[in-house]
């Protein structure tokens, strides 16, 4: 790493030559492999931006000029050329340096991600802040192909062309988001236009100009300006140009001395301007190179064979939701899934190798993906949107307006729901409850294991109304085979109840209630008597369960991963303190206070919140001695 110690921040960069930027290029990617390899985190986009990082910061002065990175998941090289290479190994873990580029971390990130198809707007917003208050600097926003399908970028693209502020977009385009990028834009964009084919329309217009009498400087510069415009408007660059950007590209993304001539170049010049780099994810790394979709975000694996180190023992509660999802279509034709780029993720791969007319990914799209659904259950069809709880968040009107409100029965499949681990706190899954909870006809479900999983899928598929069901990273807790067995559906807003003790209530809602059946056995070791009550529902309540349980026990210990305010507890407090009865009785709603709890582990986090057996124990001893 002799290149690499030399490098303590953007300026050092600048007194290398090009040989040692490419020679440090290698030395970043080791690290960022070997620290992946370690920690897990978003190896193929970090490796495919690592020289496009080296000449942004060779070119600009980060931080008076702001570079941002859309999502925020390729920013390894931009995180250890910007002084956090001696932290670099603590990467996504509890304290160390974050996934993601964070403002709280540095200075050279500007502006948080971890949600894609930010970056323009930010940037727009940062550039014309700088001309209102007379400050100095560029702006400089770069979005991968994925992240470009979000509807949001085009929304930033619209208003920068119009402002026509100096804005440089770099597009870092590899033809993938986490799979295989989609859309007419993409099509467009990764068009082969053959140098043969550029090459004879520059020929045509040079003999064009050349056929014209007495040509003067400025008139061949007129022309030599129409020439390119020509040649955009056979190339990728008519959309942007459409949108008032200048484009320029496409330029190999892996050629330093191309990345940073281009730079150099535009970084004079004034109005938007996009560049369009190509470039190849997980380059430099074989196994990602050739698999890409399964290195883009990876858990720990061997080096030497891009194996993960931990097998799964049991199946994710993604892979049970989208097998369980294949059985339920076999039997319901009008069942079809939609997905907002995030096909395997999601565990929606299975869907879409069975039923590949019947499933659809629209892109980085979660607000198109909602109102599309709504769209396809007004034709009678059953439409499942699987999205994971944090990027759902962006579809909330959609749910409200599209959906809810016209009553439609569009089932959501709301994945990473709770505590989410490594990728911290863009990526928690801690607010769905209380967005949901206010939104009348959704029946919200919470499964506590893969067969629950399983039987919910069923039950939101029987009503004539939207629904969700929450569920967590991570494997479930049974044995359940998704392929062996379909389990019937649930009866609507009915409780499991595993104990009738005495002397308190546990009303566990989804996953944690594992945690919640370790430490009832803890008690029930100790004498202490418990009502354990698996809740099922968000909505509706089962109301009479509750009351039963709050006049048999008089102490009820909630427990919840989300956030406490507007979440499930507070629902279930409300309704016991709306009888005159029970207004001593004791409740401990146990949840989030925030839902900006930072990376580290899933375990690790539980433990801290108390959200593990030893913590709900806790909160259980409290109340009784209360
Ligand atoms: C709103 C939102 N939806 C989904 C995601 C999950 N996600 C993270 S990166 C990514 C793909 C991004 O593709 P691209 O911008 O082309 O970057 P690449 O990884 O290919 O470099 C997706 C879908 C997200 N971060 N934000």
């Amino acid at each position: 790493m002799d290149l690499l110690s030399r490098v303590n921040g953007p300026e050092d960069l600048k007194k290398l030559s090009l040989p040692e930027l490419y020679a440090l290029a290698g030395e970043i990617r080791k690290l960022i492999i070997h620290t992946c390899a370690k920690n897990g985190g978003h190896l193929a986009s970090s490796l495919g931006a690592v020289e496009l990082s080296i000449a942004l910061h060779y070119v600009f002065n980060s931080p008076e000029d702001v570079i941002i990175l859309d999502v925020g998941h390729q920013a390894y090289a931009h995180k250890i050329v910007t002084s956090r290479k001696d932290k670099f190994h603590t990467l996504r873990q509890y304290g160390g340096i974050s996934g993601f580029t964070s403002r709280e971390e540095s200075p050279h990130d500007p502006f948080g991600a971890g949600h894609s198809s930010t970056s323009i707007s930010a940037a727009l917003g940062i550039i014309e802040g700088k001309r209102l208050k007379g400050r100095k600097g560029k702006a400089v926003a770069v979005i991968g192909d994925g992240s470009m399908t979000g509807g949001m970028a085009f929304e930033a693209l619209n208003q920068a062309g119009y402002l026509g502020r100096d804005i440089i977009v770099v597009l870092n385009d590899n033809e993938m988001s986490i799979s295989p990028n989609v859309g007419a834009l993409q099509s467009f964009i990764s068009r082969k236009i053959t140098d043969q084919s550029l090459i004879k329309v520059r020929k045509k217009i040079k003999e064009f100009i050349k056929s014209l009498p007495g040509i003067g400087e400025d008139v061949y510069h007129v022309i030599k300006k129409a020439e390119d415009s020509v040649v955009s408007f056979f190339t990728q660059g008519i959309v942007f140009e459409g949108l008032g950007f200048h484009y320029l590209g496409p330029i190999d993304g892996h050629r330093l001395e191309h990345l940073i001539e281009t730079f150099e170049h535009v970084a004079g010049w004034e109005g938007p301007i996009l560049v369009h780099v190509v470039t190849k994810k997980g380059k430099g790394y074989a196994p990602a190179e050739a698999d890409p979709e399964r290195f883009h975000g990876v858990a720990p694996f061997d080096i030497s064979t891009g194996e993960p180190l931990k097998k799964n023992t049991r199946p994710t509660y993604s892979d049970v939701f989208g097998k369980t999802l294949v059985q339920l279509a076999v039997q319901n034709s009008d069942i079809v899934a939609i997905t907002a780029a995030m096909t395997s993720g999601t565990g929606l791969h299975h869907f879409q190798a069975r039923f590949p007319d019947r499933f659809y990914d629209v892109g980085i799209a979660e607000q198109h993906a909602v109102t599309f659904a709504g769209g396809l259950a007004t034709q009678g069809l059953r439409p499942v949107v699987a999205i994971y709880s944090t990027f759902l968040q962006r579809a909330f009107d959609q749910i409200v307006h599209d959906v809810c409100l016209q009553n439609l029965p569009v089932l959501f499949a709301v994945d990473r729901a709770g505590i989410v681990g490594e990728d911290g706190a863009t990526h928690q899954g801690l607010l769905d409850i209380p967005l949901f909870n206010t939104l009348p006809n959704l029946v919200i479900m919470a499964p506590s294991g893969g067969r629950e999983l399983a039987s919910m899928l069923a039950t939101g598929l029987t009503l004539t109304g939207p629904s969700a069901v929450r569920y967590p990273r991570g494997l479930i807790p049974d044995d359940f085979d998704p392929e062996k067995e379909l389990p019937p559906p649930v009866e609507v807003g009915k409780s499991r109840v595993l104990s009738r003790g005495r002397d308190i209530t546990i009303i566990a809602l989804g996953h944690v209630f594992q945690a919640c059946e370790e430490a009832a056995e803890e008690l029930e070791k100790k004498g202490v008597s418990v009502r354990l009550i698996d809740a099922r529902f968000v909505r509706p309540l089962d109301e009479k369960e509750f009351l039963t349980a709050a006049r048999r026990t008089r102490k009820i210990l909630i427990v919840e991963e989300g956030v406490i305010t507007g979440g499930f507890g507070r629902a279930v407090e409300a309704l016991i303190r709306s009888r005159k009865e029970f207004q001593n009785v004791k409740i401990l709603v146990h949840g989030l206070h925030t839902p900006f709890v930072p990376h580290g582990n899933q375990e690790k986090m539980r433990a801290l919140y108390q959200l593990d057996a030893k913590g709900i124990l806790n909160q259980c001893y409290t109340l009784l001695k209360g």
